[in-house]
């Protein structure tokens, strides 16, 4: 049994977190996975948008992920490691080496996998915010109206 450990926010899931948890599973045979508070969000200077029980829920329903846990602050893994008898800790390589100091505190293997390219949380949220609401309903309108049109020139359309 190769109990393994991650950490993270997971706003807005997606297949960078999706992939980075199947890779992190089939190394070992359960993932534990410590999803950062809204209260440690914070700290780390983010501001997610769904709520700590929501992104634990969406976490803990990924096939990959046995055991979810509050993440409250940047000290906690190496109880964390102790209280689930912990082989494997792993992270994204965007975190490379920052947590290699837990090897010299605890038994576990630190390992970084290679961060799934062209997606993240950050990235979704800039683009869901050009969004222009305005532009769509206008175009909407403007939709409305040509059916209106057409509807006069084909009574039988529907
Ligand atoms: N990740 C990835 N590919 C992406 C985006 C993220 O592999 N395209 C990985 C990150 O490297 C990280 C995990 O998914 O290992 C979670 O990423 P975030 O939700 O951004 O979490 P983060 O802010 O890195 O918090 O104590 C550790 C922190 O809680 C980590």
């Amino acid at each position: 049994m190769t109990r393994i450990i991650t950490y993270g926010t997971f706003d807005l899931f997606h297949v960078g977190h999706v992939r980075l948890l199947k890779r992190i599973k089939e190394m070992g045979t359960s993932l534990y996975v410590g999803v950062s508070s809204d209260e440690f969000n914070r700290r780390k200077g983010k501001k997610s948008f769904f709520s700590y029980s929501e992104r634990a829920e969406i976490v803990q329903s990924c096939k990959y992920v046995d055991f979810v846990f509050p993440e409250d602050d940047w000290e906690q893994k190496i109880d964390d490691i102790r209280k689930y008898r912990i082989d494997t800790f792993v992270m994204g390589d965007d975190w490379l080496g920052k947590f290699d100091y837990l090897q010299l505190k605890t038994d576990v293997q630190v390992k970084y996998l290679s961060r799934t390219e062209n997606v993240s949380t950050t990235a979704i949220k800039n683009k869901l915010s050009k969004i222009d609401t305005h532009k769509i309903d206008h175009l909407e309108s403007q939709l409305h109206d040509i059916l209106d049109v057409v509807k006069a020139l084909k009574p039988n359309f529907n």
